[in-house]
């Protein structure tokens, strides 16, 4: 039988919530979260209930929970409509005016929409859906950059019951193709171009290569936003402001079924063909309009910014859904955080007054590595509240987030959670659980998560395990699309009943939990089991080092020998004496088990647009195989390329 998954560093420091902050959080101590983490497991209809008689509802639900093993149904019988709990329910109050998008391009262009406003603009965008013959139920899949327009779009499908799936505007002709395909989707919604460190990545091209051929599409609405010349097809495109004359803004929001489809979201398996996560809309918007609200422990007056791009669940979640249904101000920004200089987030912190900053483990090392300067001359007294998500933070990155962002005076709330699970899962609550740097801390109301083996028995503290979901959650993901038997094999099907997350974690003496990584990117070294987080903060500790990914490669004597790649902190040269101190700063922050065979320099490591580390590609490389497999969700292909050559 496998064995467990070992776990050798310890991280011992702890944050209590700021006695200033509890005062006023919404969750002010530790006891009061457990007693409602409590009633939400033992009476989890009744606290679902009391959180969704907050939001609209046109009928009002006859049961919480019907519970047929893996397909779950919230609010069974009600009807709600997502956009109208986003903007109308907000429009009787002094709300009505209140910023619900800040938005800033990347060239520095500006625009701020009121609730009044945004509510105006889908109005208006779902009449130009409808007089295109996009009707409920109908699949369409928006290709937009990070504007206003993408969550107008959202939320004008969302209206009407057509259901979205957004495709993130990197990716390239071939994933809008399949993507269509998989979905069938009947209309694209996408802009001319969009920009991109200067660039104009020309979207409206993408398009017209993916529907080469022929496919289920018969619509394309092109926003103009960059200004590149673009083709035209007579009778299948037509321009967003050119439809907007024909249609007025009275449109009443569509009564839909608490189950009825609000968006398909791809993820790239680690195989195969993408999976299509579907989400529904009342378990869904309760999930995220909750969770908001208590993570992040929104205020009236917060201006929150969660830096994710909306091609991404976060950007769902966090960017548009949670954020309007809880009537917050939420911050967009269309471009990359280097751009035109390495401070643009701490401008716009400081020119908005940006008061809770969300953002991913992936930009905290970018921000290390290009040196503390870049803040220096920003004032980000404004911010109260920091947290990540993504990937586990090393603590190293954690203790800078801290210190040189929050000023040492914000909570960090670190989020787990997936596409699949459509809202936070495990997370701190910032007034009320003491935080540890790297640990995403104890489950969000409602969740009951626990790490077992092989044979799906809990294991006892700080052993690593499989990190599973014993019962249903609202905002669940309801199926893949279109392919119940892979919903049931891929989640349900290893630990009968319970839902399988994919992530290798330890829970510690305190009940934290800390991720050490995917599963299937777990070492086995000499018979001894680790994940890849611990190897990669303990390299991340190094004064010298910026990100660090590690991967096994077949070894004859060990089963697996563990291969590092390293990228450099700005100025530091890759020598290989270097090598030998690195090789030495795991062995001693971990043991000798854990050193790597090779340590690889690299300029910069394959991620996913979301910033993930794509190991699976580290691993053909460190084998010395070419590199096989989906890379459609890659960020810069250049990266594969000078990874294959990387210096000995
Ligand atoms: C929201 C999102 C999901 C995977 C998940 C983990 C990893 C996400 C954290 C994390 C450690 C975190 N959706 N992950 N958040 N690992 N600590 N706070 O990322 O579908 O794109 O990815 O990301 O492995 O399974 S996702």
């Amino acid at each position: 039988m496998e064995k467990n998954i070992e776990s050798h560093l310890k991280e011992t420091r702890v944050f209590k919530p700021a006695r200033a902050f509890a005062k006023n959080a919404r969750v002010g101590s530790l006891e009061d979260y457990r007693r409602m983490y409590r009633e939400s497991i033992r009476q989890p209809e009744k606290f679902w209930a009391r959180e969704a008689r907050e939001l609209r509802w046109q009928k009002p639900w006859k049961k919480v929970l019907e519970w047929k093993a893996p397909f779950a149904k919230w609010f069974v019988g009600g009807k709600l409509n997502v956009a109208e709990n986003c903007l109308d329910r907000h429009l009787q109050g002094p709300r009505r005016n209140k910023a619900a998008i800040i938005w800033e391009g990347e060239p520095g262009d500006k625009r701020i929409l009121t609730y009044q406003q945004l509510h105006r603009e889908v109005c208006r965008f779902a009449n130009v859906l409808k007089r295109n013959k996009i009707r409920k139920g109908d699949r369409v899949i928006i290709y937009l950059p990070a504007i206003p327009e993408a969550a107008i779009a959202m939320l004008a499908c969302a209206r009407i019951g057509a259901v979205h799936s957004v495709v993130f505007g990197g990716f390239s002709a071939d994933s809008i193709r399949d993507r269509i395909a998989d979905c069938g989707a009947t209309a694209v919604i996408t802009a001319d171009g969009g920009f991109r460190r200067g660039a104009v990545v020309p979207l409206k091209h993408n398009v017209d290569e993916a529907l080469q051929g022929g496919t289920t599409i018969r619509r394309v609405i092109v926003f103009r936003r960059a200004g590149n010349e673009i083709h035209i097809e007579e009778g299948r495109d037509v321009w967003w402001h050119r439809e907007l004359e024909y249609v007025d803004a009275h449109c009443p929001a569509v009564p839909l079924d608490s189950e009825h489809p609000l968006y398909i979201l791809y993820t790239s398996g680690s195989t195969g063909k993408p999976k299509g996560i579907l989400h529904t809309t009342g378990g869904y918007l309760v999930g995220i309009y909750s969770s908001t609200k208590y993570v992040f422990d929104l205020r009236e007056d917060d201006i929150y910014w969660c830096t994710a791009d909306i091609g991404w669940v976060t950007g769902h979640s966090y960017v548009v859904y949670g954020p309007l249904a809880a009537g917050a101000t939420t911050v967009m920004y269309e471009g990359a955080p280097n751009w035109p200089e390495p401070d643009r987030f701490w401008r716009i912190i400081e020119e908005y007054a940006v008061s809770i900053l969300y953002t991913a483990p992936t930009a905290i090392r970018a921000f290390i590595r290009w040196g503390d300067q870049w803040l220096k001359k920003h004032d980000l007294s404004s911010l109260r509240l920091l947290g990540t998500v993504g990937e586990p933070i090393n603590p190293e990155a954690w203790m800078w987030y801290h210190e040189k962002i929050g000023g040492g005076r914000c909570p960090i709330v670190d989020t787990w959670w997936q596409t699949e699970t459509g809202a936070i899962m495990i997370t701190p609550l910032p007034g009320a659980i003491p935080t540890k740097p790297g640990s995403a801390t104890l489950p969000f109301f409602g969740v009951d998560p626990v790490i077992v083996d092989q044979r799906g028995r809990e294991v006892g503290p700080n052993v690593g395990g499989k990190l599973i979901v014993r019962r249903p959650w609202p905002a669940m993901l309801r199926n893949i699309y279109g392919d119940k038997g892979r919903y049931q094999k891929q989640y349900w099907s290893e630990f009968k009943g319970n839902y399988l997350t994919g992530d290798g974690a330890r829970r510690d003496r305190d009940g934290y939990f800390w991720i050490v990584g995917r599963i299937d990117d777990v070492l086995n070294v000499a018979g001894h089991r680790l994940g890849t987080s611990e190897i990669e903060s303990a390299l991340v500790s190094h004064p010298k080092v910026a990100e660090a990914a590690a991967v096994g490669r077949p070894d004859e004597l060990k089963g697996q020998g563990v291969v590092v790649f390293v990228t450099l902190k700005s100025g530091v040269n890759p020598t290989p004496s270097l090598k030998k101190e690195l090789r030495g700063h795991v062995g001693t922050h971990i043991g000798a088990i854990a050193k790597p065979d090779e340590v690889r320099f690299a300029e910069a490591l394959p991620k996913t647009r979301s910033g993930k580390i794509m190991r699976r590609l580290l691993k053909e490389i460190a084998a010395g195989r070419t590199v096989t497999g989906d890379t459609t969700t890659l960020e810069d292909f250049s990266v594969l390329a000078k990874l294959g050559s990387a210096e000995e």
